[in-house]
């Protein structure tokens, strides 16, 4: 079979840790004297940590010194890794191994592409550390999604040619990164946010591996 590599995004895609993002963002908010809404949280997924404060901010109309900044993304990220402490395997989304099992005994090149500089300890908490061969996370970009650099450094880990590569997100900004890397790109959501995608499905349990090999002989 054709050897292809497939990028994954980990936040929406892997695991659900928008959940986590979303308690420790809001509880930082109502320390400022503000709420943030699931509506709002949509709107930081993919987003980098200090473009969501900066968003958050901007939602409760205040403005920090840069000090204080520092202090509160600090906070945030102690309240989140907090969360992230209690994962385990159990918080791997429905039929994502299926799909990372078959790409390995096909011995397909298995990347992941997230905007979080904490992926590493995330994908250690939840057994998947091993399974990817290049990690490519916030600390190793000068570019945020929407730009394509992440998956572009992903590519060059795997040695695969952009277009030989198929991406797997649930954001706006990260299909877009995709699309503009030149790769294939799977919207794991809504098709009424991810319309920009080359496939979209709702979840892993709705693609086949029928579907995975199709891509791979392409
Ligand atoms: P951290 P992804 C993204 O992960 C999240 O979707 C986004 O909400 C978060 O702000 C960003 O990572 C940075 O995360 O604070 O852990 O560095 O979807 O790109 O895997
Ligand atoms: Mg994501």
């Amino acid at each position: 079979m054709n050897k292809k590599g497939f990028i994954f995004d980990l936040d929406g895609v892997i695991v659900d840790t928008a959940k986590y993002h979303y308690l420790a963002w809001k509880s930082l908010a109502n320390e400022l004297g503000f709420d943030i809404s699931l509506e709002q949280n949509e709107q930081l997924k993919g987003v980098s940590r200090v473009r969501s404060l900066e968003i958050i901010l901007g939602w409760g109309n205040k403005t920090l010194s840069q000090e204080a900044f520092d202090k509160y993304m600090a906070e945030k990220n102690d309240n989140y890794l907090s969360h992230i402490a209690q994962m385990d395997a159990g918080e791997i989304l429905p039929d994502v191994p299926k799909t990372l099992n078959y790409l390995q005994e096909t011995q397909q090149g298995i990347a992941l592409g997230s905007a979080s500089k904490n992926a590493r300890k995330i994908l250690r908490k939840v057994g998947l550390f091993e399974v990817f061969e290049g990690i490519v996370d916030g600390n190793d970009v000068s570019k945020a999604k929407p730009d394509p650099e992440v998956f572009l450094i992903a590519a060059e880990k795997l040695d695969k040619k952009p277009t030989d590569c198929i991406v797997f997100e649930d954001s706006v900004a990260g299909v877009t990164a995709a699309n503009s890397a030149g790769m294939i790109s799977i919207g794991i959501g809504s098709e009424d946010t991810l319309g920009h995608a080359d496939y979209v499905f709702k979840d892993f349990t709705e693609i086949q591996t029928s579907f995975i090999e199709e891509l791979i002989n392409r």
